[in-house]
């Protein structure tokens, strides 16, 4: 057995030598795989010829201008009804005000998701971004997950391509890449029922591509996917990066359980070698997405930063004020100074470069 599993590991250690696409079922084995060095040394080695010892990290602010949402994730631990202790939406002044502290900051991006409101109206989305446009110009605004931009096209009355034209001419730069979940039908059922479903989540990513717009995609783990599930979800997204080249990086989102119905589970699978394998084999089984990305806050910054080892290239960035993964119980920090992410970076023997959202290089340190 051990022969055999010594074997199969030369086989798709000579396949990644070679650049030979990895299949289905080679991830599925890699992520069953017991020896978690043997597919991180695999996983460096893919991201070092892609990337060297470069990573990516940029100076960004989160703004989540309400948690009031029409939807019950199970897995959310962020989202109130609008009479609910704790609900909010911030008004344009407090939009205008984070903006404006984020550029005093030296940040580059503002990152704003929120839920889906059952109120606000179509112009409160484009006064959001002309807002932050006009207070910091310079600001690259990364806003609105595929999910919300399903929402706001039906609360426009406007076709996808429309709403992105007009979401864009207020100020909208590129799309983060959160919704995506678990994209197959089964788990996503499970997870979130009145969601839109996988397919519309990568319809809604292939429109975007093809308005110009560049997006990240994500993979939420670590709860009741099998990994099946996770290599079900990788390969649907490897297909449309195929099509449409639009994804920038792929972010591995590991599941934080408190606070929410699904957190109940007795165990939650993610673990620290759970995720570094799913860092390790998402940076060999997608060969065409440049960047994958260790988000310090669910994976706290020790994990993130050994993942460096493990095929990761991309830390994210100083935050600034997270609250999806903070409602459910991450314990890392609000937020990372530029210096200690670099410390972070340095101290792993790889070299830090400021990018900006488009993974465009700033500084190298
Ligand atoms: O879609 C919600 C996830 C996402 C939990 O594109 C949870 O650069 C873990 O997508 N445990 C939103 N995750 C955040 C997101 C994101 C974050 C950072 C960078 C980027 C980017 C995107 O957060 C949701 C969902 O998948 N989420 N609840 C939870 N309990
Ligand atoms: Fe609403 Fe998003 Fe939370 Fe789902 S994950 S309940 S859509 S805020």
């Amino acid at each position: 057995m051990e022969y055999l599993l010594t074997m199969t590991i030369k086989q798709l250690a000579e396949k990644i030598h070679n650049s030979v696409r990895l299949t289905e079922a080679d991830a599925l084995f890699l992520f069953e795989h017991p020896d978690l060095i043997a597919v991180g040394e695999l996983a460096a080695f893919a991201n070092e010829r892609k990337n060297g010892k470069r990573v990516f990290f940029n100076v960004n602010r989160h703004i989540n201008h309400t948690n009031i949402c029409v939807n019950r994730c199970s897995f959310c631990a962020f989202s109130r009804t609008a009479d609910e202790p704790g609900a909010y939406c911030y008004d344009m002044d407090e939009i205008r005000n984070r903006a404006l502290e984020a550029a005093a900051q030296g940040a580059t991006e503002i990152h704003i998701v929120g839920g889906l409101h059952p109120d606000l109206p179509f112009d409160f989305y484009t006064g959001m971004l002309e807002t932050v446009r006009s207070a910091a110009p310079g600001l690259h605004i990364k806003a609105f997950t595929a999910v919300e931009i399903e929402y706001l096209a039906r609360l426009a009355s406007l076709a996808i391509p429309d709403t992105l034209e007009r979401l864009k001419t207020a100020g909208l730069g590129s799309l983060p890449g959160g919704g995506a979940e678990i994209l197959g039908k089964a788990v996503r059922d499970r997870l979130c029922p009145e969601k839109i479903s996988g397919e519309e989540w990568l319809a809604i990513m292939g429109q975007v591509h093809r308005a110009g717009l560049k997006s990240n995609a994500t993979m939420l783990y670590g709860h009741v996917e099998s990994y099946a599930d996770r290599v079900d979800h990788m390969r649907r997204l490897r297909e449309l990066q195929d099509e449409t080249g639009g994804f920038q990086v792929f972010i591995p989102l590991s599941f934080q359980k408190e606070n929410n119905p699904l957190g109940h589970l007795k165990n939650p699978m993610s673990s620290g070698v759970d995720d570094l394998k799913t860092l390790a084999v998402a940076r060999l089984y997608l060969d065409n997405f440049a960047n994958i990305k260790a988000y310090w806050v669910m994976l706290g910054e020790k994990i993130a930063q050994t993942a460096l080892c493990f095929g990761v290239n991309d830390l994210d960035g100083t935050v600034v004020e997270e609250k999806i993964g903070h409602n459910a119980g991450a314990s890392s920090p609000q937020t990372m100074t530029k210096e200690a992410i670099i410390n972070m970076i340095r101290k792993a023997g790889r070299t830090p470069v400021e990018r900006d959202t488009l993974y465009n290089e700033l500084n190298c340190f």
